[in-house]
């Protein structure tokens, strides 16, 4: 035996020692198979969405830490879209005597189901497909096993079909063909997805590869996976021919007329050895000034162990860094999947770029100085908020954002219509108009609902009041836009002589005024008649040709007159009565009529007519509905009636505010205590008084947060992340601390900032794309998600809890609305809480 005999020989064995003892997959308390490197999940997150299929649910793989594979599951086309048809799990069993997970995969349309059993095997997973009847006909050919995964963590690496070496492409270019649309399987209550543009045939893609062993990645082992079966060809798929959000797609087509067990796979996703996820060091990358508490939250994997101490750098003018304090690392204790440790180095005071360095991990730079949150608002009121301003053309220096949209106007929607957004239009118009009349005068103001182009009315309602409790709170004079309703047209970074919150006041209020005006209430929404301009990316402008429908003419046909056209584009507005909606409006158009008033009188006294007469008709209307068990008719008016108190000074509103709030306040403090707050100004001193026990137990919910999380926030775990929970906790810290200062510590509101900022779980980017920040995120939902880019000042949802023990938020794939889309409600909250915190700063 030569030397490089017994090295191989040493290593063989090694090798085997590592296979037999660390290399098999265990099912964990969880519910999930687990080893260092590799989790996988099975049906552990459902289809359950209110999107339907949202890339988050099946057969997942978390792999080093990043879900790189999820949606395994039997499916009825090679790369399922958003609407496409997800099985329903009627039953999940976690078997632990035979070591495996079994659940039945159903599809009522079709009347049709499946079980799907995955056992640890080798150095992987078993995943079976059992029928016990034979296929339906109608999905002979269409019904196979998928697993997708994630294009960002897999382009540009290689892969291998039955030893054929290829690489995983960037961009997809691949071939398709069109079939006849009687054989596409139905999508979702029988929506489409795509414009066939009159030929009757839908995009089939078809497969990049085919053969029966793969393997991914075999050039990056913590993303290697193989795959090999005996039974049917496996498929390679690149979803994103049909929709840009879709992911690469390995299937099997399940064989007509057989029973049994009739696919087996076996998935085998590499596990480096010895490895251990990476600290994630948690900071704000917006930095900090001199005399806040600063604290570092260390998130550590489950086999790593906290190091002793921890050390900042100063980074001089010369280049070079110079250690200026090391500091003791202190256990915080397990949430979730990771351990977490802090690292306070509050001491540090002196003003400079300055970074951590733990272990041998050293973070980016940030900066310690006392103007570093002076601009944190900056990005969203001068370019997210005018960008989203509907009904107008928005122009930046040489870039258009977009042009005029939907210079059609409105249509009455249909009565029973279900929409896919989320609404119905009930069995009556509730309106003047007949189905699909037009309904003019409504295209004016209003905003962009979130990465969508809709107006969502309830979103706008909120939009206006946020931007009036800034106005009044604050008074901004900050002018950096150029608003003109006479040209319909914004120009960013070109003042105008105009506070930009006041004419973003009258841009929301133009709408919601109309809307009360011409509908003669709120509508629900002013949306998408069809889902294929839905998912529109683009310029807003050209999500409808401009020209109403004409059901006189053909599909596509335009008429001689250039006046209509046959294309079914047009928008809907969808006016089923919801008295809730015209409270939240009636507090909404009082307010607004206030902060309007000296600067557009005529817009403030239709504004407050509309309130008045929208709250007596509301209040007719909810009294004829029956109570919740909380004696509740719905609508949220203890807001409403504050502001209409401060707007008329009228006793019976006052009176109404006090009857609701308290009992409230009782129920949830949490939820409740900012409007009450909002009213101390207004009120007397005992009014104050009565409210400070509420506060003290605020404050003690503020202690509790310390013990839930390593962060001192709240933490959402719900299908949309938790920011805006988090913007709200910190408003209320902000208020609760101005007016209690004896109770309620102005810190607390640092916790959330640092939050949106940086320290939190996954990863430490900033949640908010804007300026300040050393590190924001580089990827959001918005309407240029196609360009796997962001618009400035968005503020994305965060972090996703993925069920049992996950949380994430990729910043290399967009397409998580989730995670990744800002919303115009969500980011005038932002507004706010950046207002409020700026203040109390000062
Ligand atoms: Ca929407
Ligand atoms: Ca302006
Ligand atoms: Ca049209």
């Amino acid at each position: 035996m030569n030397r490089l005999t017994i090295l191989s020989l040493a290593m063989l064995l090694l090798g085997t020692f590592h296979y037999a003892s660390g290399q098999e997959l265990k099912l964990n308390k969880l519910e999930y198979f687990e080893k260092q490197g590799v989790n996988v999940l099975v049906y552990n997150n459902l289809f359950t969405g209110g999107f339907n299929d949202e890339k988050n649910a099946g057969i997942e793989l978390i792999h080093h830490g990043v879900r790189t594979a999820q949606g395994g599951a039997v499916r009825l086309s090679n790369t399922p879209e958003q609407w496409d048809l997800v099985p329903d799990i009627s039953n999940r069993k976690v078997d632990r005597a035979s070591n495996n997970i079994e659940a039945t995969l159903r599809y009522k349309d079709y009347d049709f189901n499946s079980r799907v059993v995955v056992t640890p095997k080798g150095k992987g997973v078993e995943i079976s497909v059992y029928l016990d009847k034979p296929l339906p006909k109608a999905l002979e050919g269409a019904a196979g096993f998928n697993l997708e995964f994630l294009p960002s963590q897999y382009w540009g690496k290689a892969y291998l079909m039955d030893g054929r070496y290829n690489r995983f492409p960037r961009y997809v270019v691949g071939n398709t063909v069109t079939r006849p649309n009687s054989e596409k399987p139905k999508q979702f209550k029988g929506y489409n997805t795509s414009d066939d543009r009159g030929t009757g045939k839908f995009i089939d893609p078809l497969p990049l590869e085919k053969g029966r062993s793969f393997l991914l990645a075999p050039d990056e082992p913590s993303r290697l996976v193989k795959i090999t079966t005996q039974d049917a060809d496996l498929m390679l798929y690149d979803g994103r021919v049909l929709a840009q959000n879709g992911w690469f797609v390995v299937r099997s087509m399940l064989p007509a007329g057989k029973t049994g067990k009739v696919l087996t796979w076996t998935v085998e996703p590499n596990a480096i050895n010895g490895w251990v996820r990476e600290p994630n060091i948690g900071f704000s990358q917006v930095g900090y000034i001199p005399a806040q508490q600063k604290v570092a939250v260390i998130e550590l994997d489950k086999k790593d162990k906290p190091l002793q101490t921890a050390s900042l750098y100063k980074v001089g003018e010369d280049g070079n860094a110079t250690p200026v304090y090391s500091g003791k690392i202190s256990s915080w204790g397990d949430y979730f999947k990771y351990h977490y440790a802090k690292f306070d180095f509050t001491s540090v005071k002196t003003p400079g770029i300055y970074y951590i360095q733990y272990g041998k991990f050293k973070t980016n730079n940030f900066l310690i100085e006392n103007g570093v949150y002076d601009k944190i608002t900056d990005a969203t009121s001068d370019i997210w908020i005018p960008i989203h301003m509907n009904h107008m053309a928005v122009n930046e220096g040489y870039r258009v954002w977009h042009g005029e949209p939907f210079k059609e106007g409105y249509r009455q929607a249909p009565p029973n219509t279900d929409h896919f957004d989320l609404h119905a239009q009930g069995p009556t118009t509730d309106t003047r108009y007949k189905a699909l009349e037009l309904i003019p005068g409504l295209n004016v103001g209003g905003y962009f609902d979130a990465g969508d182009f809709d107006i969502e009315t309830g979103a706008n309602i909120s939009v206006v009041q946020n931007f009036v409790r800034t106005w009044e709170y604050f008074k901004p004079s900050r002018d950096q836009t150029f608003v003109s309703q006479k040209q319909r047209y914004v120009d960013l970074h070109r003042p105008d002589g105009t506070p930009d919150v006041l004419q973003f006041i009258e841009h929301g209020t133009l709408n919601l005024v109309a809307q009360a005006k011409i509908i003669g209430h709120m509508s629900q929404t002013l949306s998408n008649a069809v889902l294929d301009n839905y998912h529109h990316l683009g310029d807003a402008a050209s999500l409808t040709d401009g020209l109403p429908y004409n059901p006189a003419l053909g599909p596509h046909e335009v008429a001689p007159d250039g006046k209509s056209s046959g294309v079914k584009d047009d928008m809907w507005a969808f006016t089923s009565r919801n008295p809730g909606l015209d409270f939240n409006a009636a507090t909404t158009l009082a307010a607004a009529s206030r902060a309007l008033k000296g600067y557009n009188d005529s817009l403030a006294a239709s504004a407050l007519e509309q309130s008045k007469r929208l709250l007596i008709e509301a209040t007719e209307l909810l009294g004829k509905r029956p109570q919740d068990s909380l004696g509740r008719r719905g609508g949220s008016n203890i807001a409403t009636n504050l502001q209409l108190y401060i707007s008329t000074r009228e006793q019976q509103y006052l009176d109404k505010f006090q009857e609701l709030l308290w009992p409230a306040l009782d129920r949830n403090v949490t939820f409740t205590l900012l409007t009450a707050l909002d009213a101390i100004p207004h009120l007397d001193a005992a009014y104050k008084e009565k409210l400070r026990p509420y506060v003290v137990k605020y404050n003690d919910y503020i202690k509790g947060l310390e013990k839930d999380n390593p962060y001192g926030v709240p933490i959402g775990l719900g299908n949309w992340a938790g920011s805006g929970d988090v913007m709200n906790f910190g408003t209320t810290v902000c208020f609760a601390s101005k007016y209690f200062p004896e109770i309620i510590d102005a810190s607390h509101a640092f916790k959330a900032a640092g939050y949106l900022f940086g320290s939190h779980p996954y990863h430490n980017y900033s949640l908010v794309a804007t300026v300040g920040a050393t590190r924001p995120k580089a990827m959001f939902y918005g309407n240029n998600r196609a360009d796997f880019s962001f618009i400035p000042g968005n503020v994305a949802p965060g972090l996703l809890f993925r069920k049992p023990d996950h949380f994430e938020n990729y910043d290399d794939w967009p397409f998580f609305w989730g995670q990744n889309e800002g919303t115009i409600a969500g980011n005038t909250s932002y507004l706010i809480f950046g207002s409020a915190f700026k203040n109390v700063i000062k």
